[in-house]
């Protein structure tokens, strides 16, 4: 045994790996600056750190500030010789409620660099931005930046229940550990703080949007009001999710209505109770009337008077809480095509919600696909403060056993114009508010997060959180910047390896799409997890099966959504109607998500539809192989660890992306009856196969068990 352990230890010191590289750190790794003249560069310039706010006073926030700069600074230099200093000075409108402003000043002939904000969150955000640009080994002796996030609220969501179960999480189990709280508080609830605080992540809701009225009881909320205190010291606000018929099933009333008096006075008690646990409380996000979640709808009252049931307490006596409403509604008894429904519901409520109600849309009209046309909602109701929901947690591209950056997927959401009002009506500007001139502004991801101890599952999914982060302090920083930012301070690698793992996350969600869903295809995923393909399922409500959407027949596939079929595209600005709307003009991407397209539709490329969906496949899989090639490059840049287990998840990437494209193409050719083109591989198996096989157990899915 003895001998066993010397050589163990011996082999580290061999390998000189200290510390091994799980990847707990995130990018706040703050590793030591290689020579005495590269520390000496930071050295100098940061003798002292003064932070300028205009109270001037040390807080909590101010506390966690301090410490992050003693971890931070002390470890990258080598030594302890940074003093802070927190100052008043008078408050500078150019840097808004969280902004902030570095430079740098010379005190009593001493070299000093100051933090200037309104906040003391905002001096935090700047400390982040400080200590992220040692870690980059970017110069600091001549600061001159401003940073003011363009959203206020930025949030995650967790889809956690309070049996530790995620929903569509595959990082293992929650983070919150309800049976230990309020009494033992995890040191990973500071680390998580951390990690928010330092992307400028200002709110977090702990609960599942499937939620449970449980949580707002008393013996909860005493747990969540520990969970509050951490996270508080870090600037970050807690949110919870609010069941609809929670009246009756923790109150002991017989309805929720939410014209009922007895109902909003319960309300009004329930959410004066959650501020004597919370007192700084952020506010609900409600799934109401939405697969199975009750809601307004129940009493025959629409969206806004259930949203403004919950809006008024939250706004009471100079609160200022926030409801996000969610727009995830479509109901299987309507058979208008599923992604017309939350337009249509939402539309004619415009106006009519509460001031502090913001209706929370995910990106694309169904449900987080690798690729949707946007949410036509977007910048449909100007009167009502309408907020992105995007899905960190990769539920439809490969969980966290594929490589999937969503940097560039956001980019495309972010960036997209909806034409409301004229050019540049992107939905960054309707989310950021400043489109419509609304004053609140908020923005989520759902979390990626879990007990796992690198936090994603997958290393690399680490960059989705950290992306969404930056995104929704500013959502122009662009995919490219981010990534490249993310794997400067995540991996210790030179300048060359960085800039192939920044292209490999670039290019990896079109991989993703490619094997799985190309050219608008969408939902033909497997029931139930989700996981792998499953063109074939068939059974039970309509809008949860694949032929719904694929409609493939022997004609051609896709769904048509033009004037022929469900006229879904009328939900679009006129521009864009003509420009998706016609064959010629619609892009590639999004083909088959508006039109039914005949197998042998001539294409840009000059092939018909077929060969070209096949190629697509083949792509796919083509360009897993090249990302194992690349990553096997980067073999002797990145620790054993991380290398190791990114190499083992692109190894399964790349057969169940054969999967996807034996399967789906099998699938597909009994319609389209056509040989596969030259250049794809033929199938390993037989459809049959493809079918049987069941991955039941698979994480995440609220199913059976
Ligand atoms: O994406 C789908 C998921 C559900 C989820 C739902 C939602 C939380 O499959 O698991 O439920 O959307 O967003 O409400």
């Amino acid at each position: 045994m003895a001998r066993l352990l010397l050589t163990f230890i011996l082999g580290i010191f061999a390998t000189g790996e200290l510390t091994a590289e799980d990847g707990y750190r995130l990018w706040l790794r703050y590793d030591r600056i290689e020579g005495t003249s590269n520390r000496n560069d930071y050295r100098r310039p940061m003798q002292s750190i003064i932070i300028a706010t205009p109270s001037g006073a040390e807080s909590a926030i101010i506390q966690s500030a301090r410490a992050e700069i003693a971890r931070g600074l002390d470890t990258m230099l080598g030594r302890k010789l940074t003093t802070v200093h927190v100052v008043a000075r008078e408050a500078d409108p150019a840097l808004g409620a969280e902004g902030y402003a570095l430079e740098n000043v010379t005190v009593d002939e001493e070299k000093a660099v100051r933090i200037r904000a309104n906040s003391d969150a905002g001096a935090l955000y700047g400390v982040f931005d400080l200590l992220r640009r040692v870690q980059m080994r970017e110069p600091v002796h001549e600061l001159a930046v401003v940073a003011v996030p363009k959203i206020d609220r930025r949030l995650l969501n967790h889809w956690d229940d309070l049996n530790g179960f995620v929903e569509r999480g595959y990082a293992g189990f929650s983070l919150w550990r309800w049976h230990e709280l309020p009494h033992i508080l995890s040191p990973r609830y500071t680390d998580y703080a951390r990690a928010l605080a330092s992307l400028g992540l200002n709110g977090t809701v702990v609960t599942s949007v499937n939620a449970n009225a449980l949580i707002l009881t008393p013996v909860y909320l005493e747990k969540v009001a520990a969970l509050a205190e951490i996270f508080r010291a870090w600037g970050i606000r807690t949110y919870l999710t609010a069941r609809y018929s929670a009246p009756i099933e923790i109150g002991g009333l017989d309805t929720a209505d939410p014209l009922d008096p007895t109902v909003q006075a319960w309300w009004e008690a329930k959410i004066d109770e959650i501020h004597e646990h919370i007192p700084d409380f952020g506010g609900f996000v409600v799934k109401a009337n939405s697969e199975g979640q009750p809601g307004p709808h129940d009493y025959g009252r629409d969206h806004a008077v259930g949203a403004n049931l919950l809006a008024a307490p939250l706004a009471a006596d100079g609160r200022d809480g926030i409801v996000m409403w969610r727009a995830f509604v479509y109901d299987y008894e309507d058979d208008t095509d599923r992604v017309k429904q939350a337009y249509n519901q939402f539309v004619p409520l415009d106006g009519k919600f509460a001031d502090n109600v913001l209706v929370q849309i995910k990106n694309g009209p169904l449900d987080f696909m690798p690729r949707e046309a946007f949410s036509p909602l977007f910048g449909a109701t100007p009167q009502t403060k309408q907020m992105v929901e995007l899905q960190i947690t990769q539920e439809y591209l490969g969980a966290s056993l594929q490589l999937a950056y969503l940097g560039t997927m956001w980019d495309e959401v972010l960036q997209q114009d909806t034409f409301a009002r004229g050019e540049g009506s992107t939905i960054g500007r309707i989310t950021d508010g400043s489109l419509h001139g609304h004053e609140l502004s908020a923005i989520c991801g759902v979390a990626n997060t879990g007990s796992d101890r690198n936090w994603t599952g997958h290393p690399l999914a680490q960059a989705n959180w950290y992306a969404f982060g930056r995104m929704a302090w500013d959502h122009t920083l662009g995919a490219r910047a981010i990534a490249e930012e993310w794997a400067r301070l995540t991996f210790d690698a030179d300048a060359e390896a960085t800039t192939s793992i920044v292209e490999l996350l670039m290019g990896s969600r079109e991989t993703v799409v490619n094997y799985s869903m190309p050219l608008g295809l969408h939902h033909i995923m497997e029931r139930g997890h989700h996981y792998g393909p499953g063109p074939w399922v068939e059974g039970g409500r309509a809008d949860w099966t694949s032929p719904y959407y694929h409609q493939a027949d022997a004609q051609g596939i896709g769904a048509d959504r033009v004037a022929s079929g469900s006229n879904a595209i009328e939900q679009y600005a006129p521009e864009l109607q003509a420009q998706w709307g016609s064959l010629a003009s619609v892009p590639d991407e999004l083909l088959l998500w508006f039109h039914h397209v005949p197998w042998d539709y001539e294409m840009k490329s000059g092939r018909i539809l077929w060969d070209e969906l096949a190629l697509r496949y083949q792509q796919g899989v083509d360009e897993v192989r090249a990302m194992i090639t690349r990553w096997d490059g980067l073999r002797d840049q990145i620790d054993r660890e991380r290398w190791q287990a990114t190499r083992e998840r692109l190894v399964v990437q790349e057969q169940d992306a054969r999967e996807w494209r034996d399967a789906c193409l099998l699938y597909f050719q009994q319609f389209s009856q056509r040989p596969l083109p030259e250049g794809v591989e033929p199938p390993e198996h037989d459809l049959q196969h493809y079918i049987d096989v069941d991955r039941r157990y698979f994480p995440g899915h609220p199913g059976d068990y």
